[in-house]
């Protein structure tokens, strides 16, 4: 698709930006001093800035555009429900053609019986449902007192106040007075961070029997529910233990709790499955669907539960819901995304195509003297970056020093690659093409170098 070039001076751009504009997860200071990047628009795997650069989107914007920017279709699709319905809601016993055919789909795609689908416009919105809908749960089997929440540290489950308590990131607690009340963190299964001398499946086991454990502390009678998503995506792409996920569900299985498999950014084909927990074998009563659900084209996410817990749900009305929940745009264009998800293949080729192909390249790069490991699931993938990867070392500066300036580097070779930490992680589009797999992959090669030359140069290269 051709785009007009960007008409107004960037710094302007940049000037009103920052008189107006609050940006999320950002320090205001050093944003104003450098000037927001303007992003004008986006094709395929490729974003362009208010200067003309194309730059790689490595992220997939915040991985949620699984199919790619520039599909024509959803943006037909879209101004087509405007025309015919822009908006009605289905409080109050209605519905709409757009959500019944969504939730149809979704039904039919979501693994085993995960039927029944409650909706928002977020992941965080997901969650805040996920929270007060496993309370009402048991309170309506008569156990309002099993209301604990049972998450991880480090996991990233969206920034409302329930998401952001669920969510296990200390800089968020600290806060907003939260975590709310009933909710309960166990440690992640951070092998390269927190393995210490226990090999990757040993640590696993440890790491999953702290929910045992906690579910034996708190009392089985105060536990409503563990969540927990498949793969830690904020987090730093965790990619857990082979050991972890079975022994999760078994100890779901054991005690009477429910198991949320928050599926925001493993859902729809990031994992090289439709959903993470077939990718590991886990067998959900709920999940937490968005992003990927409508390749961020529009603002749509949900709660899907299993028959059995909304039998149970359906005993009374449950007070919750979203003016913008069952949005018929935005379940309209998730139709769309879906169908063009399944009409090109497109999980099925990052499963058995360039899945397999960008994981070799990905892994390769452990090779490279500054990366400590390389792991990657799908279009998932992280490289710890690292003095020493012999003894797992972190740097002595102080966390995300290196991290930044790697990613700095890869903006500078026209690659988007987040840091969290000093870890570095991709999510690329899932219709990125084998060539465009060489692309990124020299990319963060270039940006490697150049990290390593200046961590050299500014004598940083030294061990915690
Ligand atoms: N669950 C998971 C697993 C997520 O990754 C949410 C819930 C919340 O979704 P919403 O739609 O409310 O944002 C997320 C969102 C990042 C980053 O920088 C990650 C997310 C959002 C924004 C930034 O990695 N994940």
């Amino acid at each position: 698709m051709n785009h007009l070039p960007n008409q107004f001076p960037t710094a302007e751009l940049q000037r009103r930006d920052a008189a107006h504009h609050l940006h999320p997860f950002t320090a205001a200071g050093e944003l104003a001093e450098k000037g927001a990047r303007v992003i004008t628009s986006a094709n395929g795997v490729y974003v362009t800035d208010s200067e003309g650069q194309d730059i790689l989107d490595a992220m997939a914007g915040l991985w949620c555009v699984n199919i790619g920017y520039g599909r024509p279709e959803l943006a037909e699709v879209a101004a087509q429900q405007m025309r015919e319905l822009p908006y009605y809601n289905t409080f109050f016993q209605t519905t709409h053609l757009p959500v019944i055919d969504l939730s149809e789909r979704i039904a039919q795609l979501a693994p085993g019986d995960l039927n029944h689908v409650f909706y928002g416009s977020s992941g965080s919105e997901a969650n805040d449902t996920n929270i007060r809908l496993v309370r009402q749960y048991w309170a309506l089997q008569g156990k309002p007192e099993k209301s604990i929440i049972i998450s991880r540290k480090n996991a990233y489950h969206g920034s409302t106040l329930g998401g952001a308590s669920l969510g296990g990131m200390v800089s968020m607690h600290e806060q907003g007075g939260l975590p709310i009340p009933d909710i309960h963190h166990i440690n992640q299964p951070h092998w390269w961070a927190e393995g210490g001398d226990m090999s990757s499946d040993e640590f696993g086991l440890a790491r999953a029997r702290e929910l045992e454990q906690a579910i034996e502390d708190l009392g089985e009678h105060r536990v409503a529910a563990f969540i927990a998503e498949p793969v830690q995506g904020a987090g730093g792409v965790i990619i857990p233990p082979d050991s972890y996920w079975p022994e999760i569900q078994r100890i779901c299985d054991k005690y009477e709790i429910l198991l949320i498999a928050d599926e925001v950014i493993c859902g729809f084909g990031r994992t090289g499955n439709w959903f993470g927990s077939q990718t590991f074998n886990i067998r959900p009563d709920i999940i937490s669907i968005a992003k990927g659900l409508s390749s961020g084209y529009q603002p749509i996410g949900g709660s899907v539960v299993s028959d059995a817990v909304a039998e149970v749900m359906a005993t009374s009305e449950f007070t919750h819901g979203y003016t913008y929940s069952s949005h018929p745009v935005a379940a309209a264009v998730a139709l769309e995304n879906l169908r063009i998800l399944e009409d090109e293949k497109i999980v099925e080729r990052v499963r058995d195509v360039t899945g397999p192909y960008l994981e070799k390249k990905w892994k390769s790069l452990a090779d490279h003297p500054l990366v400590g490991e390389a792991k990657i699931i799908g279009m998932m993938g992280s490289i710890a970056l690292s003095p020493n990867k012999a003894n797992r070392a972190r740097f002595k500066s102080d966390a995300g020093t290196i991290g930044y300036m790697c990613r700095e580097r890869c903006f500078a070779n026209h690659l988007i690659m987040r840091h969290v930490g000093d870890r570095m992680i991709i999510s690329p589009p899932l219709i990125i093409s084998t060539g465009e797999i060489d692309q990124l992959i020299a990319r963060v090669q270039t940006a490697l170098d150049e990290t390593a030359a200046q961590v050299r140069r500014e004598g940083l290269w030294q061990e915690a």
